[in-house]
């Protein structure tokens, strides 16, 4: 049984292809609303490999649950988020796109990883160390053994390659030395992935304190846009962004607001740099501020009318959601069974 067989969607194997195509793993998850900085930064960096490579994505709901979450919020920005990915370009049709949870071979293969992963490693991982600071109040296990099951979401897979960002770099390396390890012991088994680093990857920044990144977990509403945030809420958020008093349209060191709201307009007109200090000599930062405000607007209303579309037939999203879980799970199978195989557990 060698085969692949993925039926309804575009990642089918095909007897006639010329080259196999590379595959690619990433997942995010649903601990809250998509910001434009996961959308920059990931998400519509995902839209663009689907042609190039063999993508499967996720989202990582059992990931979300080494913090507390509410059950019928954790449901909701689950469902939310895997439309949002849908309307923001990632194709079911190209690619399998699925619920983490309801593959059940993630958890399995977590647990036989975590017995590969030693405890010295996990204790070296920065972002435990930064959670389990913010949440002094559930270091729990699973927030300790968190990169265990993100081995398992690539490895399972065979991935080549994961686009991740630079916070997630210390998992993969983690990742890479668990399949090493494993093969190691076993004979051939996983495919050791590499990261994948795009060039121009957007890193947007808080529009209220642009030294740090972005994020939908800063409790400042105003430092963040939101993928669902509404047109007069996205241009107020970017006329109150903190920017310098120098009234200069430039991307210079030290200007670190206005160089954000620059990378944000370049990301979305594609206009150089050079391009937009050229268009806004002269201007003050007013008029600058409020076309960036109108470009993130124009760039979001087309994903923000398909998502209110989707959200409308939950039973067709859910009919995605099931056919994307079985095609992972024909190709989650395929791993799992020669682990256990090797490993000597009985099925
Ligand atoms: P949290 O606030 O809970 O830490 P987050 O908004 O920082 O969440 P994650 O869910 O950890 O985002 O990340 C999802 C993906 O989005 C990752 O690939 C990450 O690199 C990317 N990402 C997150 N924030 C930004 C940002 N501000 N700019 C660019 N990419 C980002
Ligand atoms: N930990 C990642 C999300 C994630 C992931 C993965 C990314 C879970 N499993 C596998 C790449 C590959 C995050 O929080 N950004």
């Amino acid at each position: 049984m060698d085969k692949i067989e993925i039926t309804n969607t575009g990642a089918e194997a095909s007897s006639s292809a010329p080259a196999k195509k590379k595959r690619i793993f990433s997942a995010i998850q649903p601990s809250g609303a998509m910001t434009f900085g996961n959308y920059l930064g990931a998400i519509r960096n995902w839209v663009r490999l689907q042609d190039e490579f063999e993508c499967v994505y996720a989202t990582a709901n059992l990931h979300a649950i080494t913090v507390r979450q509410d059950p019928k919020k954790l449901k909701e920005n689950t469902v939310n988020l895997f439309a949002l990915l849908i309307a923001s370009g990632v194709d079911p049709e190209k690619c399998i796109l699925f619920n983490q949870s309801m593959v059940p071979a993630h958890a399995e293969l977590s647990w036989v990883l975590s017995t590969f992963t030693q405890f010295g490693e996990l204790s070296r991982m920065t972002q435990f160390k930064d959670k389990s600071a913010r949440h002094a109040d559930n270091i729990n296990a699973g927030l300790f053994t968190y990169p265990s099951l993100m081995a398992a979401d690539i490895l399972l897979y065979q991935a080549d390659l994961v686009p991740v960002g630079d916070d997630q770099r210390q998992h993969l390396e983690l990742t890479r030395d668990i399949a090493v390890r494993f093969n190691g012991i076993y004979g051939n088994t996983f495919v050791v992935p590499e990261p994948y680093i795009t060039k121009n990857a957007a890193r947007v920044r808080s529009l209220l304190d642009p030294s740090k990144k972005m994020s939908k977990s800063d409790p400042n509403t105003k430092s963040y846009i939101l993928m669902v945030d509404e047109p007069a809420s996205i241009m107020k958020k970017f006329r109150s962004a903190v920017t310098d008093s120098e009234a200069c349209v430039r991307y210079a060191e030290g200007k670190d607001g206005i160089n954000n709201l620059i990378e944000i307009y370049s990301a979305c007109t594609g206009k150089s740099y050079e391009e937009i200090e050229d268009e806004f000599r002269g201007k003050g930062y007013g008029d600058f501020k409020n076309a960036v405000g109108e470009a993130v607007v124009a760039e979001l209303e087309p994903i923000q009318v398909k998502y209110k579309e989707l959200l409308k037939d939950k039973k067709y999203l859910d009919e995605l959601a099931q056919k994307g879980a079985e095609s992972a799970s024909k190709l989650a199978k395929r791993t799992i069974d020669k682990v256990y195989k090797k490993v000597g557990l009985v099925r």
